[in-house]
């Protein structure tokens, strides 16, 4: 089955739709290359001084750098794209929210061997989600071209509704080829894996994933990004990173306090505060007095 490419007009809704069905989408050249490019060196300094992986998942000739919020502002464009949040919104849309998760420049270099076919979701302790209840929904920015020969990630399209722990060569996969800008989307329950690099150049992709509230992210996000830095930011991405409830009582501070009231005691309520909107959607998902209705 081929990856599908859409537009960079595709609306959220339109990816969350094919992500439905393949597990895997690519809008093409969603952002200005330039962009990618101010990124690459914004983060130049912190990719130099980012030690290769220090096993064979990670990539003994692979780099991952991360805290992107912290070291790159015009990485923040990539996390909180409206396109992006529209479709994760979508495709975990069957939870009270969703956050980030992680922020990590993948950068491949030559001669790195194809990385194990995996699940991303396997990062929690490997629980046996139900089919079709996705937990994450992830992407990869091409900030250089991905090609079949430099290493662009490989996926296996509609493996999301596989069985669990399968073990995968190069061949069952097909390879994620798209220009800068372009990005690539896929379900935590894809089955994929970043390519083997058998150019003379690194690949470069920005992995920006996000996942639902109730869960833990793989990247602290309130140790990751300095709190000088954090009280800058919009509040819509503060939300975003997790300074907010999951659900509706998860990662309260103190006397049941909104968190990120520790940031900005200016958005302090006496209300609800961030509670409020996770009660709405607990309100429209279970209807309270359906019960007696029926
Ligand atoms: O870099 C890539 O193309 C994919 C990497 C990946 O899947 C991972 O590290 O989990
Ligand atoms: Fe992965």
């Amino acid at each position: 089955m081929p990856i599908r490419h859409l537009a960079p007009t595709a609306s959220g809704e339109d990816i969350a739709a094919v992500l439905a069905t393949d597990g895997v989408a690519v809008v093409d050249r969603l952002v200005a290359p330039a962009l990618m490019d101010r990124i690459r060196d914004e983060l130049a300094p912190f990719m130099a001084a980012t030690r290769t992986g220090p096993d064979e998942f990670s990539g003994h000739r692979t780099r991952r750098t991360g805290a992107l919020i912290a070291r790159s502002p015009s990485a923040r464009e990539l996390v909180a794209h409206p396109a992006v949040l529209g479709a994760v919104g979508k495709a975990l849309g069957h939870a009270t929210n969703f956050q980030l998760h992680l922020t990590q420049v993948i950068a491949i270099g030559p001669g790195e061997p194809m990385q194990t076919i995996h699940r991303d979701q396997w990062a929690f302790d490997f629980f046996p989600f139900p089919n079709g209840y996705e937990v994450q929904c992830n992407t990869i920015w091409a900030m250089t071209d991905f090609t079949a020969a430099n290493g662009a990630t490989r996926v296996i399209p509609g493996s999301n509704h596989f069985e669990d722990r399968l073990q995968f060569g190069e061949s069952d996969t097909e390879p994620a080829e798209m220009e800068k800008g372009s990005v690539l989307f896929y379900t935590g329950s894809l089955y994929h894996g970043g390519g083997a690099n058998r150019s003379d150049a690194v690949r470069y992709g920005v992995n920006i994933t996000y996942n639902l509230a109730w869960l833990r992210q793989e990247e602290n996000q309130y140790l990751a990004v300095p709190h000088d830095i954090a009280r800058t930011l919009p509040v819509d991405l503060l939300r975003l990173m997790g300074y907010a409830r999951g659900a509706y009582a998860l990662g309260y501070v103190d006397d049941l306090r909104d968190p990120i009231e520790v940031l900005r005691p200016d958005l302090a309520k006496s209300g609800l505060g961030d509670l409020a909107a996770a009660l709405d959607h607990v309100q429209q998902v279970h209807p309270v007095g359906a019960e007696t209705k029926r």
